[in-house]
């Protein structure tokens, strides 16, 4: 027999995670709360699917407008919903949009984080969290790193993540909070936003194909990242709350890639050339930048199970299909087959 539902607060339900993390949770049966921004145009399409009418009865998705810079809200929040599993997905997530709002991000990143832990504490101390922490924290430090790793960020939003991180250590040891940081890699899909470099990059070899543009304008092609897929990523946050006791762990693909491959894999899924659509702009360039991330995941394999589902190659090509099923083109017409695998990746 099954108890009464689980309610879960998730921070951040309208970006690229929050909207995996969501559909995961009415899954497995949750009722999900999620906070978002009153903005003066639509934000929550990513959720669209999950929406139901506030009269509708049983409700499984339930928004709440609010803010992570405001903690009368945080708080009443909170009390509001008594959820028994918080996720602290909202952020200012841009790594170079910090460099041009620091205090801002320092504000929804860093103290965001710390008034959800304050109202979590003063509320009800058996309340969950976790935080979404970051491969940014370690900055450059070299490859590859893991729970044992020192943090140098090289960023206003790496530096904000290291405060979260530590905040969330803290609240766990003086209080006693069930409170836990996934540091997550990169991890792309579909959803991605538009300005991170993946989704930049197939979304343009889908509007080249449609005719709307020839090239894409990048920065830094030499940055290697540990790209993965969102999906089996949200799932690990979900892990990471059921265990018995609160943990801080790595979860990474383990390879390791530059951008310039990314656009290479990305233009050869379309039979193009990457080097006859590609230019450096230095605008997209970093006033400091990360060089080379690659996790350790054995921690997280060991403890939880824990495995990517999806190769490079496969992740590069889902995202492709997508952005050319957006642009209206069939990717089985358009895509060149890979080696020995089927044309088309779907998911
Ligand atoms: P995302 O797509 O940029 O989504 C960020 C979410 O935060 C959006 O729902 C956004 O709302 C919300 N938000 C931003 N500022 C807010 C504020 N002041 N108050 C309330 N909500 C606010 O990010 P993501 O890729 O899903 O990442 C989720 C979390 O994981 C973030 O904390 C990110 O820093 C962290 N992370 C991401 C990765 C990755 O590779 N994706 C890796 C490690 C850690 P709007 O939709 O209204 O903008
Ligand atoms: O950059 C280089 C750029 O913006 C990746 C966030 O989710 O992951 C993300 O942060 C690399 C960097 O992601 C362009 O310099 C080159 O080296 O896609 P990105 P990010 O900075 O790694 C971490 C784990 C997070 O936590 C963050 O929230 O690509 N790059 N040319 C470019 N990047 C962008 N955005 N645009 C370019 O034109």
């Amino acid at each position: 027999m099954s108890g009464p539902r689980r309610r879960a607060l998730v921070t951040g339900i309208t970006g690229q995670d929050g909207s995996y993390l969501a559909e995961l949770l009415i899954e497995k049966d949750y009722e999900v709360h999620g906070l978002i921004r009153r903005s003066s145009s639509i934000n929550t399409r990513r959720i669209d699917h999950l929406y139901q009418d506030p009269h509708a009865s049983d409700r499984r998705l339930i928004l709440h407008y609010g803010d992570m810079s405001d903690s009368t809200r945080l708080n009443r929040l909170i009390d509001e919903v008594r959820p028994q599993e918080v996720y602290n997905l909202a952020a200012q997530s841009h790594v170079k949009v910090s460099f041009e709002a620091p205090e801002y991000t320092g504000d929804v990143d860093g103290l965001g984080t710390m008034r959800l832990l304050d109202a979590i504490h003063h509320c009800d101390p058996a309340i969950r969290f976790y935080q979404a922490s970051t491969s940014e924290m370690f900055g450059n430090v070299p490859p590859p790193q893991s729970e044992d790793s020192g943090f140098r960020p090289r960023s206003p939003y790496g530096a904000s993540k290291v405060y979260a991180y530590w905040m969330t250590v803290n609240y766990r040891e003086a209080y006693g909070l069930f409170a836990c940081n996934g540091i997550l890699f990169n991890h792309e899909s579909p959803r991605r936003g538009e300005t991170f470099v993946t989704r930049k990059i197939t979304q343009a070899v889908a509007r080249i194909l449609a005719g709307k543009q020839d090239a894409v304008y990048l920065g830094n092609l030499d940055a290697k990242r540990d790209w993965g897929y969102a999906p089996d990523y949200v799932r690990a946050m979900w892990l990471m709350m059921q265990e018995a006791e609160p943990l801080d762990l790595v979860f990474a693909s383990g390879e390791t890639h530059t951008v310039r491959e990314f656009a290479e894999l990305a233009f050869a899924a379309v039979g193009r050339n990457w080097e006859s659509h590609v230019r450096v702009d230095p605008a997209y360039l970093r006033p400091t930048e990360v060089d080379a991330l690659q996790g350790d995941f054995s921690k997280a394999r060991r403890l939880l199970g824990w495995e990517p589902s999806v190769s490079f190659p496969e992740l590069v090509r889902i995202m492709v299909e997508a952005d050319l099923r957006a642009e209206g083109l069939k990717p089985e017409e358009v895509m060149v087959r890979p080696t020995g695998g089927p044309a088309v990746a779907s998911r």
